[in-house]
């Protein structure tokens, strides 16, 4: 056996003894995922609707398959890890977790993973393959009464999404009146932390603007990844949100 692979081994090994509490809960570096163990918790990583090239030329499939299989795979890893005897979330809907962060340090692994894991979920199922343009039923009416026009909820949607500073999201949610609104989170977070982000809501469209998310394709250009983007979602699926 080479070295390398009897280190791989040993470290597979190993690692289902326990949980390093050096591991980083950020949650991103996909490398650290084979030092966590398999997962014991009730999360499992969502499967596409579709093949992994579904989307191109919009996203291309070794992004997609990176993105899904590395990096989601990762947080819902580290998210059942965070879990694992977390008495405080016991028996919590994903939902009733993130409504109670408070932003203490030692609730990051939820945060960071939880947020990863429910945020990756969304996205994947709000985009599918011969999709975008005009939004259709409830999504349209809806779009036309906050925005004004559906060119006009591109415009602020494409600027909360080239506005968020590094990594985040960029988020169409409805409120407790079924009225939309726009806003935008830093890394992992979501509009339903409500002790964390400045706007509360119930997100029925997401964007991803971590570099992860487009770099291989774009590089530098987010706001071409960002208008491509329309082209790919799944107005059927927003509008099950909606409702
Ligand atoms: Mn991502």
């Amino acid at each position: 056996m080479k070295k390398r692979n009897f280190l791989k081994v040993t470290s597979i090994i190993t690692a289902g003894a326990f949980v390093s509490p050096l591991i980083s809960s950020c949650g991103d570096n996909v490398e650290d995922n084979k030092d966590i163990p398999a997962p014991t918790g009730t999360y499992e990583l969502p499967a596409l609707g579709f093949e992994y090239n579904a989307l191109e030329p919009y996203i291309d499939a070794q992004t997609m398959e990176i993105h899904h299989s590395k990096h989601h795979a990762g947080y819902t890893k580290k998210f059942n890890a965070a879990l694992d005897g977390d008495a405080d979330f016991a028996g919590k809907t994903i939902e009733e977790m993130f409504a109670t962060l408070t932003g203490a340090e030692a609730q990051n692994g939820i945060r960071n993973n939880g947020g990863g894991f429910y945020n990756h979920k969304l996205f994947w199922s709000i985009m599918a393959p011969n999709a975008g343009g005009q939004p259709t039923g409830d999504a349209a009416t809806a779009i036309n009464t906050a925005f004004g026009s559906f060119e006009k909820f591109q415009e602020e949607f494409a600027a909360a999404a080239k506005g968020v500073f590094g990594s985040g999201w960029a988020w169409l949610c409805k409120d407790t009146d079924n009225k939309l609104f726009i806003t935008s989170t830093a890394n992992q977070d979501n509009p339903l932390m409500k002790g964390l982000v400045e706007q509360t809501g119930t997100p029925i469209l997401g964007l991803d603007v971590w570099e992860h998310a487009y770099y291989l394709k774009y590089q530098n250009l987010r706001g071409d990844y960002i208008s491509n983007f329309f082209n790919v979602i799944n107005w059927d699926a927003v509008n099950g949100y909606l409702k």
